[in-house]
């Protein structure tokens, strides 16, 4: 009774809350980036069949550009005028009056009409965005629904961006995205005002571009799988995998880019994250004994700097890629260079000796100048990862991306580098968004609010702060006092930009569209908007009560917050992430979908751990499903040893998988052969209804058993009941007590090294 008491009282002052919000805002403007200044009259402007638009603008782009959405979305033509219109209008305006800055612009609503104003053509685009914004969200449509008023609210915006730069980078090396998609990924980038794409065209698992001197590098560099120059790798399993964009496809997408306002920046990662191109042409590679892998756990993906005919080849290639391109920059990647190739490469050895070098940071730095020589001969300016910053100077035009913490970033303005702020603590949306979700998390976990925090040019910016790399390294920030940046030092810092890395993109379906948004809504505030006129709780607002349909509308898959469930004195509670969610449930594990009930109140059950929860949007858009969280599970934890043929790495022992923490792991020194086994042993025979056997790291779903089967015994010598894995996992189901659990590969893995977990044995 109690208990009942309180959830009424609790869901009460949530509608509540949410009512005072919504009349409070009901006039309100609620465009994301939020406006510089927006003042809201009384006014208002309905669009009607008599609508014309009017511009005095040389190009017509603009003009077709909104015409579009209005023809496409509303029952109206949107003519256009020639003479200047005294009512039912929407204007653009080209004008040097009133100093507009370049991507700004001035947008005013009345009863007679729109009127966008921009001293440039980019100025007045965002404004027709923020006009978009405006209007129902079916605009997004490219559909009449019919059922809309197209009514938008009277006021005057005056806007400009914070940053000039405002970004967002795409690796299509480990997970390929064909054209279609990356023209929608830029399309959705524009409407957010984004202005950037960074476009990772190349790593060791594939390269993407292709290049007319060197056919090799896509015939041979763009594909992996069993039978390939390049191994299977991230899930993409023993099948071919892979593709590339042809020189057209480029131009044609660079040409969809510009349309939209946005400058592609091309990178071609070097000298490391090469595989694929020593895949093609292994003569690039160092000479020598070495055995040794990069992070990522690739052999030989390292450009011998010693052979001096390799930068023939890197300017052939970046002479081609350089013309595909209008950006002004060209980035070279510089990351995560394994270092100890050059260290065992006779030539590299030989030209650190005679240019008198004491560290391979140094040859670096002489890689990395050379680039910038070939970079700038093709009429571009270099840009690299922040490691490029490590083994001496650099032109000072040349650009820094500071990946690695916000430090980096300050290292490199400090040194007088034009610098791109993409800390991976806030920027990396390729880590996980909670702790239950897929991606990686070396970076943290990086949620929604994270990202909306950052602040690029903040003096108390987390210098002194700690971040763990990706191969699990602690870097210890360079500068240990709060940096006070001079003002010169301070406009070095260009801009902020997301990073959508691909290793985990292989599935479920559209996961880069997961990882992506809403985090890209929020960056695109951070890169936009000042900090005085930023707040989470009502860019929250903003975004689950009018964004989450605009982006619904756009076509994307954006990932919503899962329910919190708690299991208390016999009852589940539920609290949805927003008081105006939707969330439904199942009762016997399986997943919630849109005909599962709706969670309407407390439940009371003894059953809690069979329960389900999932959010819905519009019953199209779902969260991951949650179980009740301090449900009693029935995970049984026999006594159990294990026997292998794997060998472990000493970080990730074996013993991991007999101890039922789930969070601990096991971690082999190389992939899964044929014929490799793991036997799980029970102390005495246990008594289990399903027993699920998982490989790779938990909820990062690679290193773990692409093909391959596991099985039971009931007298520990006879095995049986076989089971294919199918995606890293199989289960089984004994009868009787089980005293064994085999695992057997009947094909290598498609990772470097194989990871296994506990069992996950149920009563
Ligand atoms: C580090 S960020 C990398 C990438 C990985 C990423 C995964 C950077 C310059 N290098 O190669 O994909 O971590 O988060």
């Amino acid at each position: 009774m109690e208990q009942n008491k309180i959830t009424m009282i609790k869901k009460l002052t949530s509608v509540i809350t949410a009512l005072i919000i919504t009349i409070s805002m009901a006039a309100q403007i609620t465009i994301i980036p939020k406006p510089n200044s927006i003042k809201v009259n009384e006014d208002n402007f309905a669009l009607n069949s008599e609508t014309v638009i009017y511009s005095n603008e040389k190009e017509r782009a603009n003009i077709y550009y909104l015409q579009e959405f209005i023809k496409d979305a509303t029952p109206f033509p949107l003519k256009q005028q020639i003479e200047y219109p005294s009512q039912n209008f929407i204007i653009l305006e080209v004008t040097q009056e009133g100093k507009i800055p370049a991507e700004g612009y001035k947008l005013q609503v009345s009863s007679k009409g729109v009127t966008i104003k921009g001293s440039t053509q980019t100025g007045i685009f965002y404004g027709i965005q923020s006009l978009l914004q405006m209007l129902p969200a079916t605009i997004y449509s490219g559909n009449i629904s019919g059922h809309e008023k197209w009514i938008i609210q009277g006021v005057e915006i005056e806007d400009s961006p914070r940053y000039s730069y405002r970004g967002m980078h795409l690796d299509v090396s480990r997970t390929f995205f064909d054209v279609n998609t990356v023209k929608k990924f830029i399309n959705w980038l524009s409407f957010h005002k984004m202005n950037k794409f960074h476009w990772h065209l190349t790593d060791d698992n594939g390269w993407r571009v292709e290049i007319k001197k060197y056919p090799k590098l896509t015939e041979v560099g763009a594909w992996r799988g069993e039978n390939e120059a390049l191994d299977a790798a991230f899930g993409s399993g023993n099948k071919r995998y892979g593709g590339f964009y042809t020189q057209r496809e480029i131009k044609e997408i660079v040409a969809y880019a510009t349309e939209r306002h946005i400058e592609i920046i091309p990178e071609i990662d070097l000298p490391g994250h090469s595989r694929a191109v020593t895949a093609a042409y292994p003569e690039v590679g160092c000479d020598g004994e070495d055995e040794s892998v990069s992070v990522q756990g690739e052999e030989q993906n390292v450009w011998c700097v010693g052979k001096e005919h390799n930068f023939k080849m890197l300017n052939n290639i970046i002479k081609e890629v350089a013309a595909l391109f209008p950006s002004k920059y060209f980035h070279i990647g510089g990351d995560e260079v394994n270092y100890e190739q050059w260290n065992n490469c006779p030539h590299c050895q030989a030209l650190m000796k005679e240019k008198e070098m004491q560290k391979h940071e140094e040859l670096l730095n002489y890689f990395v100048r050379k680039m910038e020589i070939i970079v700038e001969k093709h009429g571009k300016h270099m840009a690299g990862w922040d490691e490029i910053l490590d083994g001496g100077e650099l032109k000072p035009q040349t650009r820094v991306y500071a990946w690695r913490s916000v430090a980096k970033g300050i290292e490199s303005v400090t040194k007088g580098q034009p610098t791109v702020m993409m800390p991976g603590e806030y920027c990396y949306f390729d880590m996980k968004q909670s702790p239950a979700e897929r991606g990686h998390n070396w970076a943290g976990i990086v949620t929604l609010e994270k990202v909306y925090s950052l602040d690029p040019t903040s003096k108390i910016a987390s210098a002194n702060a700690q971040i763990t790399t990706a191969n699990g390294q602690v870097n210890l920030a360079t500068s240990k006092s709060t940096p006070s940046l001079t003002q010169e030092q301070e406009a070095l810092i260009l801009g902020v930009q997301g990073g959508l890395w691909a290793e985990l993109f292989g599935r479920p379906a559209r996961f880069m569209e997961y990882q992506a948004y809403p985090r890209i809504a929020a960056l695109s505030e951070v890169g936009w908007t000042l900090p005085e006129n930023k707040e989470f709780n009502e860019f929250s607002y903003r975004l689950s009560t009018a964004h989450f349909e605009r982006m619904h509308q756009m076509g994307i898959e954006f990932r919503m917050d899962p329910p919190k469930v708690v299991y208390i004195n016999g009852s589940i509670m539920v609290t949805a992430p927003y008081p105006w969610s939707i969330v439904r449930y199942t009762t016997d594990e399986s997943e919630p979908t849109m005909y599962s009930p709706l969670y309407r109140g407390e439940i009371i059950t003894d059953r809690a751990q069979k329960f389900r929860f999932a959010t819905f949007y519009k019953d199209q858009i779902k969260s991951i499903s949650v179980k009740p969280e301090n449900a009693n599970y029935t995970y049984l934890k026999p006594i159990t040893t294990i026997e292998t043929s794997m060998t472990e790495n000493s970080r990730f022992p074996i013993k991991n998988v007999t101890d039922y923490s789930f969070k601990t792991y096991f971690r082999s020194n190389s992939k899964i052969k044929a014929g490799d086994y793991f036997i799980y042993k029970f102390d005495s025979p246990v008594k289990a209804s399903r027993i699920t056997v998982e490989t790779g790291i938990p909820n990062i779903t690679f290193y773990g058993v692409t093909d391959g089967y596991a099985e039971f015994s009931y007298d520990g010598v006879n095995y049986v009941e076989k089971t294919e894995f199918k995606l890293n996992s199989a289960v089984l189901y004994p009868k009787e007590e089980v005293k064994s659990v085999r695992i057997v590969a009947t094909k290598p893995n498609d990772g470097y090294i194989l990871a296994l977990q506990d069992l996950r044995i149920e009563e």
